[in-house]
């Protein structure tokens, strides 16, 4: 039986869906950074019989009957975890990154307590004490930020931690293109008394292949979303470092009880045995390769937009992404970017940039990142011709400009009608659609 025959009898509305979203990125680059393309062995494991199972509790202490095979699958899942990190404690049953964090915070705080984090806008994440996430509500929230130069201020992460005290710190971001100091944030956490979460969401296949530093020597938690650069399905690693359970002895079985029963019912076994297969795959020889070339890519994609005049927060890059700042172009740029580069089959994330002059919804940058077109076998030359698609693309719509909150509906109408006729946006999509076809994606899904 074709993989995809029931559903294509079944539901021809979903099927569709489906098939055109696969034609979409077969025939298109997704930059997105926090993106990727699983393997067909990740999709098997997810679309299974473990989808059906009941099994709340953990391995060997469950609530429901039947549950020996699911025992196997989630022990497997959480040794390779822990062997691939080198940590001895691992909770792999978070639905996602958020709810992970979450996790993190009642395992170690109270609310009202005081934490910190990154800025949003500087590239933080969300759950890491923004104004608008739970996380910044129920908490004493204080955020530290980049410098002009793009890198975080160290001297202002001491200086906040001793004014205010926090329970909790977090390390990692969603947008930020260096290397995180773990060491650095560490020896803060250390003299303020308070736990340091490493959130490695973006950065874990880095981690694991080898090609940027690991928090496991300084961090107490480490979260981590199972779905970017670890190239598995949507879901969450939780894991207690042995400095941690130095801190808190309890701190392993702290984590789980607030995962379940504090936040969490059943967990999705079909997800936890795509995680267990992605991170096989993330301990072979050939993902460290994988890994170090994304950071290759990235640089080179670096490259190619400097030497085409298009300025990146920090100047470049240490990891898999690049933040593009547009506000010299104008403030609020990045929505035109991004739909333009739609337009031309190169999908992105508009995204804040340190100091926006916009707003988080109009934001002045773009976010890029490599590690989906590595997956597909692009290198260094493919990353120059990319840099050139996406230059030639914003050039073709530099005189746009976010005009006031009135006038913007009518102004965006008119912008995407005149991309639609656009012939240079539709040279660059039929140049996107060859470089494409040279990188089959998924040749063994027919559809
Ligand atoms: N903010 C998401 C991203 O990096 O795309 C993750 O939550």
């Amino acid at each position: 039986m074709n993989w995809f025959d029931a559903l294509r009898a079944e539901d021809p509305e979903i099927f569709g869906a489906i098939k055109n979203e696969l034609q979409r990125r077969r025939e298109g680059l997704e930059l997105i950074p926090s993106e990727n393309h699983v393997s067909v062995a990740v999709m098997q494991a997810m679309g299974s019989v473990l989808n059906d199972k009941y099994s709340e509790g953990y391995p060997g202490h469950r609530y429901y009957g039947g549950t020996k095979y699911i025992d196997d699958v989630e022990r497997t899942a959480i040794e390779r975890a822990k062997e691939l990190f080198g940590v001895p404690h691992a909770n792999v049953q978070g639905y996602s990154g958020s709810p992970a964090n979450l996790a993190v915070y009642f395992a170690v705080c109270n609310v009202g307590d005081v934490i910190m984090g990154q800025n949003l806008t500087d590239g933080g994440h969300l759950t890491h004490g923004w104004k608008t996430s739970i996380t910044g509500k129920i908490f004493k929230s204080v955020s530290y930020h980049t410098k002009p130069d793009g890198y975080i201020d160290i001297d202002e992460v001491r200086k906040l931690a001793e004014e205010n005290h926090p329970k909790l710190i977090w390390v990692g971001a969603t947008a930020y293109t260096r290397e995180f100091p773990f060491e650095e944030l560490g020896d803060i956490a250390d003299s303020a008394g308070a736990f340091l979460a490493a959130d490695i969401s973006h950065i874990a296949g880095l981690i694991v292949g080898g090609v940027h530093k690991s928090p496991v020597n300084y961090a107490h938690i480490i979260t981590s979303t199972t779905h970017k650069t670890l190239r598995g399905p949507r879901g969450a690693l939780i894991m207690v470092t042995e400095k941690g359970l130095k801190k808190d002895p309890e701190l392993d079985s702290k984590i789980d009880k607030v995962v379940f029963p504090g936040l969490q019912g059943g967990p999705h076994e079909h997800t936890i045995a795509g995680i267990a297969v992605a991170l096989l795959e993330d301990s072979k020889p050939e993902f460290k390769e994988y890994a170090a070339q994304v950071v290759k890519n990235a640089k080179a994609l670096a490259d190619e937009l400097n030497r085409r005049g298009i300025k990146l927060v920090t100047g470049g890059t240490d990891n898999h992404m690049l933040l593009a700042d547009f506000s010299s172009v104008s403030p609020g740029f990045g929505q035109f970017a991004e739909e333009a580069l739609d337009r031309a089959n190169i999908t992105v994330n508009k995204n804040t940039i340190p100091g926006e002059p916009s707003s988080p919804f109009y934001p002045s940058g773009i976010r890029l990142g490599t590690p989906s077109v590595t997956t597909r076998g692009m290198k260094e030359g493919e990353m120059k011709a990319i840099g050139g698609f996406i230059a030639e693309a914003v050039q073709e719509i530099k005189g746009y400009k976010l005009p006031g909150k009135a006038e913007r509906p009518a102004y965006i109408k008119k912008f995407r009608e005149e991309i639609l006729q656009n012939e240079k946006l539709e040279e660059v999509k039929n140049g996107v659609m060859q470089l494409c076809a040279r990188f089959p994606l998924y040749p063994e899904l027919s559809m």
